[in-house]
């Protein structure tokens, strides 16, 4: 029977109770992450947060930990095609919606061509800590080519975290071998905690030989997902969830599924939106479904504060995703490249050089909380406004990026003497080499439509005048500043000015996220 208490995103922005205040505490949590009962993003969290050993796990998994996917790359190999359900936001012909960005084709891949390509990718990367399957059917309706490929890599490239992706219906028959491979980190896709709201997602599965339909399809995955979840948190493997966010089938609906996977152990929530373009051919995108807004998603995210902790970073990756979350070099590493390359797999090279890297990112975290320890200490508010600012960053956590560099903007949400990492927009670039792409930027002011300010290290004429004329401050005396320290003098300075009367308070209104390949790659922001 359904337990669903629905409440809409509308009901969210008129501030509806948060999932703290209307569900019941449910004890237990995540007896790993140490997460219970904070509301901050876990995946921000450093080693103070957890035991020594969870750290250990997370320290350089750029999905896992925030402050990680600055440093740390991932790839994925795409040996799984097959997948065992139907999601309502799939076409097979692209890569799997859980874990991709649609519209792009995979290299299906065997293990042993998976096998190579980590190898090369891994001497050519040495800070590529991570190798998942992510697809793009689904990890383990392919257990063969899944579990070859990892009891490879286990042998061959054992300083390679692994990883894996699943929707879960046959999570409970693998347990074994995912921690006989030493898979530690697995995400389950769980959309739903009710089979009715299940029903409305999947219009199918395809379990131990036969086709189910409806809400006994939802009750057998959803009994499946809970199982595999328990099972894998009881034997010590970290456990993240994903959960696309469909706008009137199961946004508020998240709020409860987050509190279930709390209860269950997982270590973090990651709430996606919906990517359901038209052109993808998906159920969802050829009847209208769409995806939520920037504000949507983040209501629905805010909700779920004091349940298990959000992944705020992700990129929605392809399923042969090659480099840093946010840029994508699987093209550097074609089957035909990978034989021309020579494939020096040191060990001893790797971990010097992510010590190296590990180094640094200690230096520069510690460089980071000196700066900010003046700019936090200061209470430059203790009232209740909240902005958001968009922040164009090439990382160091800094503001040291052009706009018309970025690809994306990092999103902070700046009040009562705190900036906090609220998410990300992606955007076409708008400079091409040399002149600024003008058709890019009503797209660009769209993305930002929710922010009141958007830091930078340079920005051109043009641009300025169409952030301005859209009530977005361009900001970009703060070049080079530690992004939190950035946002919040940004901040006081705006509050003076409404004090001094120079300006007016104006709420902002919504953004929308960016769906469908970029048109400019990264590279071209180099
Ligand atoms: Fe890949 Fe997923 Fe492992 Fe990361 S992705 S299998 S946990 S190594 Fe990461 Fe990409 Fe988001 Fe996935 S950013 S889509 S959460
Ligand atoms: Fe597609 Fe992945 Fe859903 Fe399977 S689990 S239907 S591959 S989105």
């Amino acid at each position: 029977m359904s337990q669903t208490a629905f409440i809409s995103i509308g009901d969210l922005r008129r501030g509806r109770p948060a999932l703290a205040e209307t569900l019941p505490e449910t004890g237990g949590g995540c007896g790993t992450s140490g997460g219970a009962g904070k509301s901050s993003c876990g995946s921000s969290a450093g080693p103070e947060d957890m035991p020594a050993e969870i750290w250990d796990k997370v320290k350089n998994h750029p999905c896992y930990s925030e402050e990680a996917h600055h440093h740390f790359a991932r790839m994925h190999v795409a040996v799984a095609p097959a997948c065992n359900i139907q999601c309502h936001y799939c076409n097979r012909k692209y890569d799997c919606s859980n874990e991709s960005r649609p519209g792009v084709v995979s290299q299906k891949l065997t293990p042993d061509q998976a096998v190579k390509k980590v190898l090369a990718v891994a001497s050519a990367i040495p800070q590529m800590t991570v190798l998942g399957i992510a697809g793009p059917g689904d990890s383990l309706a392919n257990p063969k080519k899944t579990f070859e490929t990892m009891s490879r890599l286990q042998q061959e490239a054992p300083d390679i975290k692994l990883c894996l992706s699943t929707n879960g219906l046959a999570l409970p028959d693998w347990v074994d071998e995912i921690v006989k491979y030493n898979v530690d980190h697995v995400t389950i896709t769980i959309n739903m905690v009710d089979p009715a709201v299940g029903a409305k997602i999947y219009p199918w599965i395809y379990h131990e030989h036969r086709r189910y339909t409806g809400v006994e399809a939802a009750t057998i995955l959803h009994q499946r997902q809970m199982l595999g979840l328990e099972m894998l948190t009881a034997r010590g493997v970290l456990v993240k969830v994903n959960s696309v966010l469909i706008p009137g089938v199961n946004d508020a609906h998240l709020i409860e599924v987050n509190r279930a996977v709390k209860a269950r152990g997982a270590f973090l929530h990651n709430i996606m939106p919906l990517i359901s373009e038209p052109e993808h051919g998906t159920f969802y995108g050829l009847n209208g479904q769409r995806g939520p807004t920037a504000q949507e998603l983040k209501a629905v995210q805010d909700a779920c504060a004091g349940g298990a902790n959000l992944m705020r970073h992700c990129r929605q990756c392809r399923a042969d995703a090659v480099g840093m979350l946010g840029e994508d070099r699987s093209d550097e590493f074609t089957l035909d490249k990978i034989d021309e390359m020579a494939v020096v797999y040191d060990i001893d090279k790797r971990r010097a050089y992510q010590q190296q890297v590990e180094a640094e990112r200690a230096r520069q975290h510690q460089a980071k909380v000196d700066a900010l320890a003046e700019a936090f200490d200061a209470g430059l508010t203790r009232d209740d406004m909240k902005l958001l600012v968009a922040v164009a960053t090439e990382g160091q956590g800094k503001v040291n990026q052009h706009f018309g560099h970025a690809t994306e903007f990092q999103v902070y949400e700046v009040g009562a003497g705190a900036a906090t990492f609220v998410g990300h927009r992606r955007v076409d670039l708008y400079c091409q080499g040399g002149y600024g792409e003008d058709e890019q930027l009503p797209s660009i002011v769209q993305a930002l439509g929710d922010c009141h300010a958007v830091l930078v290290a340079k920005i051109g004429a043009c641009p300025r005048d169409e952030l301005q004329a859209a009530g977005i401050e361009p900001v970009d005396r703060y070049a080079h500043e530690y992004i939190e320290k950035a946002a919040l003098a940004w901040f006081a300075d705006y509050r003076e000015r409404i004090a001094s009367g120079a300006i007016v308070h104006q709420a902002r209104g919504d953004a929308r996220i960016r769906q469908g390949a970029y048109t400019g790659g990264t590279e071209a922001a180099a």
